[in-house]
């Protein structure tokens, strides 16, 4: 019999709010019964969790390599966690996927949106998410929030005009994929945004999405 299970995944830039969009896609998924595992890029998979360490810790990197160490940390995801997964008819539930390159090695760093293109249909070819949450803060509201967090990474150092670069990178994303990307207002009060993310997975799950 052909595997069920969906693939969600959660993108957003820095303070966006992750970490209590995951709690409450993982409450939705427990109330209505379903198997799932919770992976993240970059890593998930041990050789993953590898390379993430490079590109989060190191000095400098350049971006051509940041973008090929990213996709070498997504195929063996992917090869290893997600596919897998899915199969075995297991959702996966991502903290970011593809759309992250688009908006932070494209619109962020500059590469061609062809180049990201190219790469995507050869690593991810058809696993791609059956929905994406993708939860749109005020770089500045973001920048303000994460700025109490612990020590940045090499990437969360980069400053307001990278973060504004990175969310036209994602609005372009939805604008291509109305039907899989669902923009989440998260300016708002946590209360409002666990509402609309509850909203867009009972929507999702009556239009047979997920
Ligand atoms: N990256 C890339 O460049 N290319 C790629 O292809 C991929 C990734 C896949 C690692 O990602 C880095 O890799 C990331 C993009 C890049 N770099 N950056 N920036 P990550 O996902 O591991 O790291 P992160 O972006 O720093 O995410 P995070 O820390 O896990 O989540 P967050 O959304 O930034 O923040 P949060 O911890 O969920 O929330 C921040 C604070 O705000 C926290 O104190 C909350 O309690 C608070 N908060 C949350 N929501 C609200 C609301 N609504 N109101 C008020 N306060 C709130």
């Amino acid at each position: 019999m052909m595997s069920t299970a969906k693939f969600i995944t959660l993108e957003g830039s820095e303070g966006a709010g992750k970490t209590t969009a995951l709690n409450v896609i993982k409450a939705t998924l427990d109330c209505w019964g379903v198997t799932y595992v919770i992976t993240r890029e970059p890593g998930g998979e041990k050789n993953a969790e590898a390379i993430r360490e490079l590109l989060l810790h190191s000095e400098h990197l350049e971006s051509t390599t940041e973008l090929l160490l990213m996709f070498a940390a997504r195929n063996e995801h992917l090869e290893k966690v997600i596919r897998p997964n899915l199969a075995q008819d297991i959702w996966v539930v991502s903290d970011r996927f593809v759309d992250a390159s688009f908006a932070y090695q494209g619109t962020g760093r500059g590469i061609a949106w062809s180049t990201l293109e190219y790469f995507e249909n050869m690593v991810v070819g058809d696993t791609q998410p059956d929905l994406t949450l993708y939860l749109d803060v005020d770089p500045e509201v973001g920048l303000k929030r994460a700025a109490d967090r612990s020590e940045k990474d090499r990437i969360e150092k980069e400053n307001l005009v990278f973060f504004e670069n990175i969310r036209q990178g994602y609005l372009k994303r939805l604008k291509q994929f109305p039907q899989r990307i669902k923009k989440i207002n998260a300016n708002r009060d946590i209360a409002a945004v666990t509402q609309q993310i509850i909203h867009e997975l009972e929507k999702a799950r009556e239009q047979r999405v997920l």
